[in-house]
């Protein structure tokens, strides 16, 4: 059986079979959020029932971007904010590829704002995971898209004069057909959402809360969150697109005043991916573009193990 006809068959995972055999230990500061996006990553897997080969990680830069190296998949360092496009390309290379994009606040909503926009718009079947920690974490704490007003780092001394971007609306209107927020310190959620974005069909973004210990004291560190899902204070529909775009404000709001709503936002399962779209229009090979280069013969090596040989 080749590699791509085997893609798609799903069988029994371990989450183990997710950690790295190099750097399996992540180089984050001691009580970072990010480990809790790792470990709900891992978790999701073996309910996806993917394995690592059939899995393509694509990261943006910063703290958040180092997540592949402690991933066992196919991965693509990207540069600052192009992960996005680099997904896109990979998904439509080879459909059948499990396509997750992920870097930090400042990647995805600053300098790579514009692809995500647009990715969303397109409704690229994959999952796009937003570390948010309201800074740029890896250059030590400038302010970033998600700062709140009034928020003090070195490059805004007196506070920033800018109100925050509100990442669940602008997916929303842009055009992603699944939205949710999860947070770090709920790691039961956070794994279902993961299993969720990647079981829908389409662009599935989930702004994920990552506090940040080390240069961002000022943030509320998520707790207590409100599930909104489960809680009776909040009843909306999930599908109906002006109900969700009114909880999603109420949500973007409250965060800012110190009250942390997570849950599913959007769900829209109806819409066609744009692979979907291109295939109704007789635009998509019917054999991938990355299968027609693939040769069974090639005695394929792992970048780290040529590392290593060469380090011996
Ligand atoms: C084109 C470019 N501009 C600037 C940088 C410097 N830089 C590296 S990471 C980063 C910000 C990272 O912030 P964020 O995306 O929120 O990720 P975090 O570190 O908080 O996870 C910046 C500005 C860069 N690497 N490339
Ligand atoms: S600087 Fe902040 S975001 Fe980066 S690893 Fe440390 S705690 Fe995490
Ligand atoms: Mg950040």
């Amino acid at each position: 059986m080749s590699a791509f006809s085997a893609i798609g068959e799903r069988g029994e995972v371990e989450r183990e079979e997710f950690t790295p055999g190099m750097e399996p230990q992540p180089t984050w500061c001691p009580g970072c959020g990010d480990f809790g996006v790792l470990k709900a990553l891992k978790q999701a897997m073996p309910e996806v029932g993917r394995s690592p080969d059939e899995v393509l990680l694509c990261t943006g830069i910063g703290c958040s971007g180092k997540l592949n190296s402690y991933f066992e998949s196919y991965g693509f360092h990207t540069i600052h904010g192009r992960s996005l496009p680099i997904a896109r390309a990979a998904k439509l290379a080879n459909p059948g590829l499990e396509v997750v994009a992920a870097g930090g606040d400042g990647d995805g909503y600053g300098i790579g704002g514009n692809h995500f926009v647009h990715t969303a718009r397109e409704n690229h079947d994959m999952t796009y995971i937003v570390f948010n920690n309201e800074i740029f974490g890896l250059t030590k704490g400038q302010t970033s898209p998600t700062s709140p007003k009034g928020h003090k780092s070195k490059t805004q001394p007196h506070g920033s004069a800018k109100s925050p971007i509100q990442p669940l609306s602008l997916s929303l209107t842009s055009g992603a057909s699944y939205v949710a927020r999860t947070a770090a310190v709920n790691p039961n959620q956070a794994k279902e959402i993961i299993v969720e974005a990647m079981e829908h069909d389409g662009f599935a973004h989930i702004d994920f809360l990552t506090q940040c210990p080390t240069w961002n004291k000022d943030a509320r560190q998520y707790v207590p969150y409100i599930d909104v899902n489960e809680s009776d204070d909040y009843d909306f529909d999930t599908t109906d697109r002006s109900e969700a775009s009114e909880m999603m404000q109420k949500t973007e709001e409250a965060l800012y005043e110190g009250e942390v709503l997570t849950g599913r936002f959007y769900v829209d399962s109806d819409r066609p991916s744009y692979g979907q779209e291109k295939r109704a229009i007789g635009e998509m090979p019917e054999e991938p573009l990355a299968e027609r280069y693939f040769d069974e013969e090639y005695d394929w090596e792992r970048s780290h193990d040529l590392f290593l040989d060469k380090h011996k």
